[in-house]
């Protein structure tokens, strides 16, 4: 085992590496941007290096000056997190060219999996179920018919996209060619490279990913799947585990899928194989990522497993220490990323002081959180400010923690998406599991109580209401709604009543 790794990252994931190696006795090497030096993750480290200006490419993107600091520091491996050069398989083959361990998989993996083509031929060839459309990058002519074959809507994707990036759906052949020219310039633009591909479309699917880690001596496991269709703009909000639809059966099969993938790209560490599911739960294969997720952390609450000690442990030539017919899933979790971004105005990003936080704690409870308070959100990166999961005996029970801890969390001086969740988990469709792609979307288009649907003849209806709501509520705090522990007793106690009342204001 190597004595020093150096996390070539920041926010909450630099602090859960650093923990994960505070607990396995490794020094640990923090990396910062010259906005970065009061970050949290810089006071956890062992020891940290500047790396330069706020802009990521002088900083937490640049290769050169990674490689430097792993130098100086004597570090002997590298953990790159999520984002930044996590995906990068040049920086990749740098660190195995300069005697450093990178905690990841091979570079020839990386590549593979990086361009979408690459990855659907690789994985045609393995025999893994796919979207109907073309494995290689495509012409407008072969477009044309190939689309006229499988039927429109199609999309039409860049090779070297992913997350959303470069996509276009095309509801039919007229709309094909100004799509495609449109992909292609915007693909040439993002990622100077041209190449699109094209697949039939899979209407609203639910998005479920396979968590797949894998030694250095040829075992590769799967731990479960994670719902992560609960996403705006790409960008995930909610995450649990295990999924609602995926029972024993189609977990086995989609976790087969997935070691199949892993094995077939050389694959190991920790990956994830994101897959589509349609309505009748056909699954089809949609990227691999090759890197630590965000989300990772629902896999580890529903198997008791810590994924990092796996990745450190794999990079260092260690075997898994179990075999797939020993992990278990117990109970389910969930997760809400936390956002400095106000969900109660068209999500405007909101950085700033954390003037005051109080976190969330108890049963159940944990809070990756790469933030304190007095610390200033710089605008220069990611708004994920944390990342809130629970865990429980089963999904109602998770959500019920979920709802206990979201009241118990508290932050001033910033916006963020807490509301949000509140929406989220009260919402009788994501009650009863009816998630997909566009749930989220629908669910911003619900706006309940908009005043300008109001007209004057329902005052009196909007009055009587009132009235009503008011009774109750005094009936509640009177304790002659009968419940000792109804949904009354909250009524006293939210966060933001008691926000004031530390603050002193009385009767609250
Ligand atoms: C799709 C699709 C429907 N049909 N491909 C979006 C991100 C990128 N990685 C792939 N994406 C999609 N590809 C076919 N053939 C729908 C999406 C999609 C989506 C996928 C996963 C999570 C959220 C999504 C939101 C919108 C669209």
């Amino acid at each position: 085992m190597f004595k020093k790794v150096l996390i070539a990252n920041r926010g909450e994931i630099a602090v859960r590496i650093i923990r994960a190696c505070r607990e396995m006795g490794l020094v640990s090497v923090a990396v910062f941007s010259e906005v970065d030096r009061a970050a949290l993750h810089v006071s956890q480290a062992d020891e940290a290096y500047l790396l330069g200006p706020a802009a990521a490419r002088e900083s937490y993107l640049n290769v050169a000056k990674m490689l430097d600091v792993a130098r100086r520091s004597g570090a002997q491996a590298i953990h790159p997190g999520y984002g930044f050069l996590s995906e990068n398989a040049q920086f990749a083959r740098a660190c195995t060219d300069a005697g450093i361990k990178f905690i990841g998989p091979p570079a020839s993996a990386m590549d593979v999996m990086g361009s979408k083509t690459r990855a659907r031929t690789a994985m045609q060839a393995a025999g893994v179920p796919m979207v109907p459309g073309s494995a290689r990058g495509l012409s407008l002519a072969e477009a044309e018919e190939l689309a006229a074959k499988i039927g429109f809507p199609v999309m039409i994707k860049a090779a070297a996209g992913g997350g959303g990036k470069g996509m276009r759906l095309v509801r039919s052949a007229g709309e094909l060619k100004p799509s495609f020219e449109t992909a292609r310039s915007e693909a040439l633009r993002s990622f100077n490279d041209e190449e699109v591909y094209l697949e039939k479309l899979i209407e609203n699917p639910r998005h479920i990913e396979i968590q797949v880690v894998g030694d250095e001596h040829g075992n590769i496991v799967y731990l479960g799947e994670r719902e992560c269709s609960v996403q705006r703009r790409h960008q995930k909000v909610i995450e649990e585990a295990p999924s609602a639809v995926v029972d024993e059966d189609l977990r086995r099969r989609m976790g087969a899928v997935a070691v199949q993938a892993a094995k077939s790209a050389g694959y190991t560490n920790a990956g994830t194989v994101e897959f589509l599911v349609d309505a009748q739960r056909n699954f089809y294969f949609l990227e691999m990522n090759t890197r630590l997720q965000v989300e990772h952390p629902v896999t580890e609450l529903i198997t008791g497993l810590d994924l990092v000690h796996l990745q450190l442990r794999i990079a260092a030539g260690e075997k898994l220490p179990f075999k797939q017919e020993d992990i278990t899933l117990r109970g389910h979790a969930i997760e809400c990323r936390i956002y400095a971004e106000d969900s109660e105005n068209n999500f405007f990003p909101s950085p700033g002081k954390i003037t005051r936080l109080s976190l969330p704690g108890g049963p159940g409870v944990r809070e990756d959180t790469g933030v304190y308070q007095g610390w200033t959100v710089p605008l220069d990166y990611d708004p994920m400010l944390s990342k809130l999961i629970v865990h429980a005996a089963d999904r109602p029970a998770a959500i019920a923690r979920m709802r206990r801890a979201l009241d118990e969390y508290f932050v001033s001086g910033i916006k963020t998406n807490l509301p949000l969740f509140r929406r989220i988990l009260d919402h009788p469709d994501f009650i009863a599991a009816h998630i997909d792609t566009g749930f989220l979307d629908r669910l911003l288009m619900e706006k309940p109580g908009t005043p300008s649907a109001v007209t004057d003849s329902d005052l009196p209806a909007i009055a009587a209401v009132s009235a009503a709501l008011f009774a109750a509520n005094a009936a509640q705090k009177n304790g002659t709604n009968g419940k000792a522990n109804g949904p009354g007793k909250q009524a006293g106690s939210s966060a933001w009543a008691r926000a004031a009342r530390s603050e002193g204001v009385r009767n609250l």
